[in-house]
């Protein structure tokens, strides 16, 4: 396999500029024709022109209408090359046979559940023709298909459809038009029996926009929530970006069979039905909240990602970071910014963290690549979406609305870098943003430590700062990152204090704006060591760090016990009031685990049981921000914070804290239960949604008792739920614990669903990922179950993915995990190699365990990696794993 590196890119020698597809679907074989107009970059340039192909069958070429015969190109398995070009433009035409039926990649032109799709992105246009498959090729597309009517009613592509009409053999045809230039990794097409929601939606320009949801025909009543979601997100990218859609129709598409979330493909996004499709007796409030914002943001990259495009793939982050910062924007507007912001930073540190410091850690801009699909990952989704936050911090909303306009302004309809948007942000606001670039090409997650002093005499208040960013592969040694760090000061009320002046480097800096004193500010640390020093701080304050997490970072501070619990008590930023209470979590996690390791009683600090119990108890806090406060840190986060990582220990004792809190706070937890229960009908609203949490975590935390009573209780809501959210809580509660109850209640929630293939995808993911003792061999009883099938990727990542979820199953000491995924993995491949390299993911960090966990996890990737005709995507994963 061949490493593709940044420091490489050059220039296309050819551009094209027009391209028109003609598609036969037919039931055994597609033919795919192409015209494409070629344009040299440099008048008279001779060089050949390379196109891409994989799994092609090619049937003919044409340059300027004339025939090439056999020694006029050369093709091999990935490439068809034309040595010798006429000067100037030329007309290219190819036709291709290609077998959608045998595609179970789910990349390219394929089949799901009887209907053709396309999925494009990164590298599967290859897979439908040859062409020069890379985003800097942007080009105006016809699209033209033709089918047997009875079998594929509907026939959609990229933008306006410009006619249709009945063909002879009962067949039809559709001819679509895409004005707006764009890479091929944006083209769509879909053919099938489907049905749609109609809705319209104005433009603040005035215009009508036609906006259709396809589905089959029975679940087109599950799609309302995704057309509601569609028209906020048209609204709220108008009203916060000022930025509108620019075609009079806007399709979406839900597909069973799909390798990812959704496409962003130009005007007819492409979907996982799982993101489109919810009822309340169906979806859970967290599958509505995944829609809301999955539906945003496929919608924002119309225009972050469509009109303005990547470069080349490196660039990835320029569209992915930036499109995922909107919809968390967009979904914090609609929801609770709050709350939004905490479920953004525990998914960072739950999965970005570990990939920042393992054996995958790439920057941002990642510098190489084998196979580009294994680079859509949290890091450049999620600390790429830190990354676009920063410059908003440091900018404020103006200064960043500003940058978006000129980066919009200079930019439509090109391929561009992130030093590009870059340089907008700067140019827009006229600041110095000194070593900002590193974000981008440095990995690895900065360890900031910040010290503390008062001088009473002086009324002076200093914070010394230094920063750290780790060695990851390839990068040894670091430079300084430019880090803001948003800082208040609590006075012995609680309250924020005046913040007027503070001293950098001897410098001083006034902080307050039109003459007021702020309550809060960003400091920014750009050096490996730095003081801040504020004046007139007339007593001795309690600091608020990283508020709302202004940086991708891990913070170390001289925070004391007290210091924390005052700050969970009494921050005006309520994200630092969650994030108090975490790190006081945190600590006292990693000590028990420590003391669960020397085989010492494990013993719960009863001043963490009070903090607990005040805020459950504060009727004054919103419900969701209560429900986050006391969920403790998950066992990754904090495995990931210990030496050697101890999946037992740290199960052990998340355990023993739960049913600890659950029997000290029993009545409270009980009465919160009855007092957010609710007999009206199902409301995805905030108020609502934040009372079925808080009731559902507490029914969670009661239901690790052994209490008959509470059985009883959660038996009850299990029989009287009237929507998923409640009735899958319930059922996950009383799932905690093998036994009767629990294979009945499993059994009756498979035979009311069996019919519903997303709500069985829960019950999988339920099972794959409980705690209970060898579930393996649950597992793999799941496998042969009638409704598993391995070639869908949402149940492998319910079933498997699910299984690799639970670390005390995954990695049992006596390597029975570690055997069940790596033979999972290698007959996966043969079938997808995308979903089979995300489930081997799950080997990556083997090294952070034990001897004996590391030489069973070992063998499995060296058994993977022996394996004849292993995929580039999984070779990729595993290779670096071993290295
Ligand atoms: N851009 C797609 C992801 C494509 C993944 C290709 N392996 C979805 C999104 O981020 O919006
Ligand atoms: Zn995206």
């Amino acid at each position: 396999p061949k490493e593709i590196f940044l420091k490489d890119y050059k220039m296309p020698d050819y551009y094209f500029d027009t391209v028109d597809l003609k598609f036969s679907l037919g039931e055994e074989k597609t033919i795919v024709s192409s015209k494409i107009t070629v344009v040299p970059r440099v008048e008279g340039s001779s060089s050949p022109l390379v196109l891409n192909g994989s799994d092609l069958k090619l049937v003919s070429i044409k340059v300027n209408n004339k025939e090439l015969k056999e020694e006029d190109y050369k093709l091999d398995a990935r490439h068809l090359t034309l040595s010798s070009q006429p000067s100037g433009t030329f007309t290219l035409e190819i036709v291709t046979d290609i077998y959608p039926q045998k595609n179970t990649s789910l990349e390219g032109l394929y089949k799901s559940s009887g209907n053709f799709c396309t999925q494009c992105e990164a590298e599967g246009f290859r897979k439908i023709t040859f062409y020069q498959d890379r985003p800097d090729i942007m080009a105006k597309y016809t699209c033209y298909i033709e089918a047997d009517k009875s079998l594929y009613p509907v026939l959609l592509s990229n933008g306006n459809l410009i006619n249709h009409g009945d063909l002879e053999g009962g067949k039809h045809y559709a001819l679509w038009e895409d004005p707006f230039k764009k890479p091929c990794y944006l083209f769509a097409l879909v053919a099938g029996q489907l049905e749609s929601r109609d809705d319209t939606f104005k433009t603040r320009s005035g215009r009508q926009v036609a906006l259709r949801i396809w589905t089959p025909a029975q679940d087109l009543p599950k799609t309302a929530h995704a057309m509601y979601s569609l028209k906020a997100a048209m609204k709220w990218d108008e009203d916060v970006f000022g930025l509108e859609y620019d075609l009079d129709l806007f399709n979406i598409v839900a597909v069973p069979d799909f390798n990812m979330g959704a496409m962003e493909n130009k005007s007819l996004n492409l979907f996982n039905s799982k993101l489109v499709l919810a009822s309340p007796e169906t979806a859970s409030d967290g599958d509505y909240a995944a829609i809301l914002g999955v539906i945003g943001h496929e919608y924002f990259h119309n225009w972050t990602g469509n009109r303005v495009t990547c470069r080349d793939w490196f660039q990835l982050s320029l569209k992915e970071g930036l499109t995922v910062f909107r919809d968390q924007e967009f979904s914090s507007d609609m929801g609770s910014r709050t709350v939004k912001r905490i479920a953004d930073v525990s998914k960072l540190r739950n999965y970005q963290f570990p990939q920042d410091s393992g054996p995958m850690a790439h920057p941002v801009r990642p510098h190489s690549y084998i196979k580009m699909d294994n680079f859509y990952t949290v890091t450049v989704y999620e600390k790429g979406a830190e990354v676009v936050r920063m410059y908003k911090t440091l900018l404020g909303s103006q200064g960043f609305r500003k940058g978006m306009d000129l980066y919009f302004k200079r930019h439509d309809e090109q391929a561009v870098t992130c030093e590009d948007f870059f340089a907008a942000m700067r140019d827009a606001n006229d600041t110095d943003f000194a070593n900002f670039l590193q974000w981008y090409s440095q990995a690895g997650t900065p360890l900031v430590k910040v010290t503390s002093s008062y001088n009473a005499e002086a009324h002076t208040y200093s914070l010394k700062f230094s920063q750290e960013v780790p060695p990851t592969p390839g990068q040894p040694t670091k430079e300084p990152m430019f880090i803001p760090v948003a800082v208040g000061l609590l006075d012995s009320s609680g309250k924020d204090m005046a913040l007027s002046t503070v001293h950098r480097d001897g410098k001083l800096l006034s902080l307050a704006s039109n003459n007021q004193p702020v309550y809060s500010t960003v400091l920014r640390v750009t050096k490996k060591e730095e003081e801040f020093v504020f004046s007139d701080i007339l007593e001795k304050p309690i600091p608020s760090l990283l508020r709302g997490y202004s940086a991708p970072i891990r913070l170390q501070s001289d925070l004391s016990e007290s210091d924390l619990f005052f700050l969970l008590a009494h921050d005006s930023d309520e994200f630092n009031r969650w994030e108090a209470g975490q790190l006081l979590a945190r600590n006292l996690m990693l000590g028990l685990v420590s003391d669960f390791q020397q085989n010492k009683p494990l013993v719960l600090n009863p001043k963490f049981v009070h903090g607990l119990r005040s805020i459950l108890c504060d009727s004054s806090l919103d419900k969701e921000f209560i429900a986050k406060a006391i969920t403790m840190p998950g066992e990754g986060e904090i495995m990931d914070m210990m030496k050697v990582a101890d999946p037992d220990a740290v199960h052990a004792v998340r355990t023993f804290i739960r049913k600890q809190l659950a029997s000290e706070l029993k009545a409270e937890l009980l009465s919160t239960v009855e007092k957010n229960r609710s007999s009206e009908e199902y409301v995805y609203d905030h108020p609502n949604m934040a009372r079925r949490a808080l009731k559902n975590i507490s029914l969670a935390y009661l239901a690790s008792l052994e209490d008959p009573e509470i059985t009883e209780l959660v038996l009850q809501e299990y029989k009287t739920a009237t929507n998923m959210t409640d009735q899958f809580a319930a059922l996950a509660a009383i799932a905690q614990k093998p036994g009767k109850a629990r294979d009945d209640a499993l059994d009756d929630f498979y035979s009311k669903w069996q019919h519903d293939f997303l709500v069985v995808n829960k019950w999988f993911a339920l099972q794959a990922m409980s705690d209970i003792p060898s579930n393996v061999e649950n597992v793999k009883k799941l496998l042969n179950h009638p409704a598993f099938d391995m070639r869908n990727p949402n149940k492998v990542y319910s079933l498997i993915g699910g299984f690799c979820g639970s670390p005390v199953n995954f990695h049992a000491k006596d390597g029975s995990g570690y055997k069940f995924l790596g033979e999972i993995v290698v007959q996966l491949d043969k079938l997808n190699p995308q979903v089979a390299s995300r489930m081997v993911s799950a080997f990556s960090r083997w090294r952070r365990y034990d001897e004996t966990r590391q030489n069973l996890a070992k063998a499995q990737l060296e058994m993977i990696m022996s394996t004849n005709g292993l995929s580039e995507n999984v070779f990729e994963i595993a290779s670096k794993s071993l290295a």
